[in-house]
């Protein structure tokens, strides 16, 4: 594969004029050939070859690269944990970072990469340059003011939806919205009703809303945690009762942790750090900064960063990735995200039926059966207003 030497300088200026002058002007499209082939040759002088495999990336080199898991990125320095638990400040080979800015990627925390050692160079410091990123199995990623995709996670495998019973009250709809996000990003959800120690209070519904044209109705209700323990579980969902506090609960969560590259989500307060603590005292304060001299200092907050498991495993803590926008989320993909839908969906009369209040729409039918619980739909409702909100942004 040729590759430029310099990112992003030579975007191929095709004369955008061209079909016009083709029209106006047949024999010019002669020269014009014998002018880009000219500045096709000038384009060549600059870049260089890199052997790649079947999925784009460099061969590797068994014989000279190690295995490693990007933890951390700051600036251009990727801190990179290798297999047997040691620390590397990595950059990234600059053929590589071409590579994948042409294929719109760029190294990530949670990232499987390959890198060269140089500490030789460096007075024995673990000094590294990554040479190669491993195909991503799944990508959790924000977007930007201007509507970019950034991926911040990489290689995530589950979803832990912390809630706590009481202080501060459950919110079923923010749950909801975790599980959409953990069915959008294929990561397996797993919800934590955290604070069990404490008198569970019960849960007051936010309003969720059907409005329409011909329907303005407005859904309100309560239900004990017991209840909503039970509703998640019947869904299929793995659920937990923990307290962080009076240490109930912790070697189930330890189970699921295991040798998983876990992110957690939940809102302020419910005992996310705190559950991780439990699990592996000081863990979040044993995270280190980066080393390297040129990037001291520098944070970026919104970048996430894999906290190492004694018992095998990564959890992900970062606020920057708990709201999880539903911005890429289309209508008729929202339906699919809840699971009991699912089997009524073929049988709506409307094939584009969105379940509001189309005429012949299966899902109202199993609402109004009792099969699909009135609090979850209602949060389906409620979703898709949120999305079209989140759509207008
Ligand atoms: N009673 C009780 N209190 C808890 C439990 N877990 C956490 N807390 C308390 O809840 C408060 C918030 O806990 P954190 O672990 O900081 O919550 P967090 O989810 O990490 O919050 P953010 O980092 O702000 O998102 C602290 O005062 C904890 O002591 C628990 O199981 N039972
Ligand atoms: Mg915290
Ligand atoms: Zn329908």
């Amino acid at each position: 594969m040729r590759v430029d030497f310099r990112q992003n300088r030579q975007q191929r200026r095709r004369s955008a004029d061209w079909t016009s002058r083709y029209q106006t002007d047949q024999d010019n499209l002669v020269d014009e050939r014998l002018t880009e082939s000219v500045r096709a040759k000038g384009e060549l002088s600059r870049k260089r070859t890199v052997i790649v495999d079947e999925d784009a990336a460099p061969v590797i080199d068994k014989t000279l690269w190690q295995r490693g898991v990007v933890i951390a990125v700051h600036g251009l320095v990727c801190r990179v944990d290798d297999e047997a638990g040691g620390h590397w400040d990595c950059t990234v080979r600059r053929v590589l970072r071409t590579l994948l800015i042409d294929q719109r990627a760029s190294v990530t925390v949670g990232d499987r990469v390959w890198f060269s050692d140089h500490s030789k160079m460096h007075d024995g410091e673990t000094v590294g340059v990554i040479e190669r990123v491993d195909e991503r199995t799944t990508v959790l990623s924000r977007r930007d003011r201007r509507k970019r995709e950034h991926a911040i996670v990489a290689n995530a495998d589950q979803l832990l939806i912390v809630t706590s019973i009481a202080q501060p009250a459950l919110k079923p709809h923010l749950v909801d919205r975790y599980l959409v996000a953990a069915a959008r990003g294929d990561l397996r959800p797993v919800i934590c009703f955290n604070k069990c120690d404490l008198e569970p209070e019960v849960v007051e519904f936010e309003p969720g809303r059907a409005s329409s044209a011909e329907r303005e109705d407005e859904h309100r209700g309560a239900a004990s945690i017991d209840d909503l323990f039970e509703e998640f579980r019947a869904l299929g969902y793995t659920c937990l009762r923990t307290s962080a506090t009076e240490r109930i609960g912790l070697d189930e969560l330890r189970r699921e942790l295991t040798g998983h590259m876990t992110v957690l989500s939940g809102q302020s307060g419910v005992g996310k750090s705190s559950l991780i603590n439990a699990l592996q005292p000081g863990l979040e304060l044993k995270v280190e900064e980066v080393s390297s001299d040129t990037e001291k200092g520098r944070h970026v907050t919104s970048h996430a960063r894999l906290l190492g498991l004694d018992f095998g495993g990564w959890v992900v803590d970062t606020p920057g990735i708990r709201q999880f926008d539903l911005w890429s989320v289309e209508p008729g993909e929202l339906e699919a995200c809840f699971t009991e839908f699912v089997p009524h969906i073929r049988n709506c009369h409307f094939n584009d039926c969105h379940h509001r209040q189309e005429k012949g729409c299966a899902v109202i039918a199993a609402v109004e059966a009792g099969r699909i619980s009135e609090r979850r739909y209602y949060s389906y409702l409620k979703m898709l207003e949120e999305m079209a909100r989140e759509q207008r942004k």
